[in-house]
């Protein structure tokens, strides 16, 4: 008998654990039972820790039970399933989200009482599975809880890094990087299937039959080992999978003699190479070995995913006689940017060397079952790899890519002689530098994919008329739009229970959290005094809870009467968090020169930002630090620090969003117009009730176009107006505003210290140094944007006003439910239909 202390009066045998579950004494045993028999702990303590895990056990029974009903009911239906190939999840934490996904919390919290724990604190001991680096996979995490919830025949795969994303630490350097073991102790959701595992193949060479048939060989064969993790949906049975290939290699491979003879390392060569593909989330790739390394995983990724789906294909065609041709119209395989485009060869080979088909018939299964979304259009981020690499590692892709190349220019050629001068960057080997031949996988995508979409509608509208012009007009059908989207579950439902509770009690339903057009009728109740005294002190609630966790966080004080401000995503100079800084200091410098009554008039300011930076990119690095310094200055300046604080949020992630978006008012979304492909996290803040002050980049555009003009802060240049103003700036025709002269000058002057900041301000300036001339524009949006800040004062002064923004911000999320994406990608892409449980 647990105490209700944390320790344990009798050992009694409680009864087996029913999976199904549903009232508070029933879960009560159930987790009894999961912490005496756990195999993990002993069953003499039962603090946080120990419950957390027997919770969380407790659960991932009923995921099972769930999990099994969803395989055997799709398998017996066999409808035509998607397949989201990842090299990415950032899946945060999951007890909280399931518990609210089966609709159980008020039972879980009760059950935890009477154990004498509380729901809330032991949600806290889980770490996050950070299996990405920002958006892209988060979005990929979205959109399972959304592929789950609309019961749709959907899956993702990935792969099971053990160090997903760093942990940032910051010291006086600035960021520093710590390897996060999120396996440390063991992951309760995730099920280990050993009887399911593939080979892959790495190295060896072609072999070539009489017959003309060619079979890929020797070289190094590991084994895949699939995990699974049960996404459930929201109050329904469906719950699919996640499944994350571990590598492996097998005793047979492990030389006992060498090792009996103290050779250690090389008789377990084949086990420390498997054990290096899925030890880290991005190997660093400034190395050729760093490259050759990530290419290994995309590949392992690829080759496991698509053997699965082939067995899976097999096994469920019972009828006696089936065709390949079949194949896509029971299978899509989505790739989620570039990095899984080795599916495109590997299904081809598959098809070709094991499965027997032709090129043709392999081609065209091939490209009827692939679609591509592209999630960005900065050069450095689009893929290129280097052919005697891919050569080495996968001489049989090679040969395969060699000849889509090849008979993809033959088509040009043959149909569309306007397009010869074109070819050379249509193709998809890039030989113009003779000493660095390269593979652009981009291209590989569009040529094979049926589909290709952008994010957001700016960004697959630059992809048409910029990046993939010359394709579209090849394809003029394959180019499509899909504008991000976010799910309110996890996004408002369960990190904002006050602010739910308040909307489904003035929508006097709770059917938003799955159809979430209909918050759309808060719009008309904008005005409502008692709905705006609620939505006020529910956003109190939340901003007292965010300052008492920056306290603990970071020793500083924040004040919940503040306006609350918060940038928060990955570092990067085009994402312009240097923008916000410089504002920051600028405002900074101003009050510090008022006097006191001037200040007491001015609105005080709570600035959080937040983010890690690659480990490499140095210029990001400098960011953190400068940011950082900011603070140190400006929160200890007791003439000023009433009406100002600069926060510094360290190691941002999924389960620290969760805890700043409901409590920021305010959130800033300004990377250089064109430059960012859609943005999720301005969604969630939106939904949060929480005004964006913005450029018109990415799915801002929608937002503003969903929330309303009035109701957004616009500032800076526009997508079609940058290369020009490059162009000006080049040709020595800007002319900085005074403002931002001011701001940089004040950094040079050591006000912040004695870092050396001039390689960070250098880039603002011309083409000398570390000077790019300022390719993203912050001397040219500085005034705009510092005029969109004087706007904010203002509106904030108005309360009822800025409550009516917020409310209305709300009530314009609709659009910005993943629900609503994935609804359009099974419609318009994967052509898959709902396949709910009975
Ligand atoms: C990111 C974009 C974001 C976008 C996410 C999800 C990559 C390569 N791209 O703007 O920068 O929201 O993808 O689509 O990570």
């Amino acid at each position: 008998e647990f105490n209700g202390s944390g320790g344990v009066d009798s050992v009694k045998v409680p009864a087996i654990a029913n999976p199904m579950a549903e009232t508070a004494s029933e879960i009560a045993s159930n987790i009894n039972y999961h912490a005496t028999f756990s195999p993990h702990f002993s069953p003499f303590k039962f603090e946080p820790e120990q419950a957390y895990y027997a919770a969380a056990d407790s659960v991932r029974d009923r995921l099972l039970k769930q999990w099994n009903d969803t395989y055997y009911h799709f398998h017996k239906v066999d409808p035509k399933q998607t397949y989201y190939l990842s090299m990415e999840y950032l899946q945060g934490r999951a007890l909280t989200n399931a518990i609210g996904n089966i609709n159980l919390q008020g039972a879980y919290a009760d059950a935890l009482n009477k154990l004498g724990h509380e729901l809330e604190e032991i949600a806290e001991q889980e770490k996050d599975a950070a299996l990405g680096n920002g958006g892209l996979g988060r979005l990929a995490s979205c959109f399972l809880d959304s592929m789950a919830t609309l019961n749709l025949p959907a899956w993702g795969y990935g792969l099971r890094y053990k160090y997903g994303l760093f942990k940032q630490k910051i010291t006086r350097e600035g960021q520093e990087e710590v390897a996060e073991d999120w396996l440390e102790k063991f992951s309760p959701w995730e099920v280990v299937r050993h009887d399911i595992t593939f080979p892959i193949r790495f190295f060896g060479h072609v072999e070539i039959h009489p017959t003309g048939s060619r079979k890929w060989i020797g070289g190094d064969v590991l084994q895949a080992l699939a995990y699974d993790v049960p996404i459930p949906g929201y109050k329904t049975t469906n719950t699919i999978s996640l499944r994350l290939w571990e590598a492996k290699a097998g005793a047979e491979h492990f030389d006992l003699f060498q090792f009996n003879d103290g050779q250690y390392e090389s008789a377990a060569q084949l086990h420390s190479r498997a054990q290096q593909i899925c030890a880290v989330l991005y190997p660093g790739d400034a190395t050729e070995d760093g490259k050759l390394l990530r290419l290994k995983q995309q590949f392992f990724l690829c080759s496991a995913s698509l053997q699965d789906i082939i067995f899976r294909f097999k096994e469920r065609r019972q009828k006696n006689s089936w065709q390949w041709s079949e194949f896509p119209s029971k299978v899509a395989v989505q790739l989620n940017d570039t990095h899984p485009t080795l599916a495109i060869p590997e299904l081809m080979r598959l098809l070709m060397d094991d499965e027997g088909l032709g090129w043709d018939e392999a081609w065209d299964i091939t490209t009827r079952t692939i679609a591509y979304t592209n999630h960005t259009v900065l050069p450095e981020a689009l893929e290129k790899w280097s052919q005697a690499v891919m050569r080495k590692l996968l001489p049989r892709h090679m040969e395969i890519i060699e000849e889509i190349d090849k008979r993809f220019i033959a088509s040009i050629r043959s149909t569309r002689t306007d397009l010869e001068s074109k070819l050379p960057a249509l193709c998809i080997l890039d030989n113009s530098n003779p000493q660095k031949p390269v593979v652009r996988m981009a291209n590989l995508c569009v040529v094979s994919a049926h589909t290709v979409n952008g994010v957001a509608q700016l960004h697959s509208d630059i992809l048409k008329s910029d990046l993939f012009a010359d394709y579209v007009s090849i394809w003029p059908t394959k180019f499509q739009n899909k504008t991000n989207g976010i799910t309110p579950r996890r996004w408002l439902r369960f990190c904002s229970p006050e602010l739910s509770n308040i909307i489904t009690k003035w929508l006097k339903t709770d059917d938003w959290v799955t159809n979430l057009d209909l918050l759309s009728e808060l719009r008309q109740l904008a005005d409502n005094e008692d709905l705006q005294v609620e939505w006020a002190s529910a956003k109190m609630a939340n901003k007292q809870r965010l300052a008492q966790y920056i306290l603990q966080l970071t020793g500083v004080q924040i004040d919940p009467n503040s306006l609350f401000d918060i940038q928060v995503k990955r570092i990067h100079e085009y994402k312009r968090q240097l923008l916000n800084i410089l504002g920051a200091i600028y405002r900074y410098k101003k009050l510090k020169e008022m006097s006191p009554e001037e200040r007491k008039k001015t609105i005080p300011r709570t600035i959080m930002i937040g983010g890690k930076a690659f480990a490499t990119y140095t210029n990001a690095k400098r960011i953190v630090k400068l940011v950082c310094d900011v603070g140190a200055v400006v929160n200890n300046d007791i003439e000023v620090n009433k009406y100002l604080k600069v926060v510094f949020v360290p190691n941002y992630n999924v389960s620290v969003a969760e805890m700043l978006i409901p409590g920021s008012e305010l959130s800033q979304h300004i990377s250089t117009a064109g430059m960012e492909a859609s943005g999720t996290s301005n969604m969630k803040f939106a939904l949060n009730g929480c005004i964006i002050i913005g450029t018109l980049d990415g799915a801002n555009v929608e937002i503003r176009e969903e929330i309303g003009e009035e109701n957004f802060f616009l500032f800076g240049a526009k997508a079609d107006e940058v290369p020009r103003l490059r162009k000006d700036r080049e040709n020595g025709l800007f002319k900085p505003d005074p403002r931002f002269e001011e701001a940089k000058q004040f950094i040079t002057s050591g006000a912040f210290g004695s870092y050396d900041y001039n390689p960070l301000l250098d880039s603002l300036e011309g083409n000398s140094g570390y000077g790019r001339g300022d390719y993203f524009l912050v001397g040219h949006d500085f005034p705009s944007y510092m005029d969109a800040q004087a706007r904010v004062d203002e509106a904030y002064k108005d309360q009822k006003r800025w409550l009516k923004m917020s409310i209305l911000s709300t009530a314009g999320s609709g659009k910005f439910s993943s629900d609503r994406t994935i609804a359009q990608y099974a419609k318009e892409i994967w052509n898959i239909e709902e396949c709910p449980v009975p």
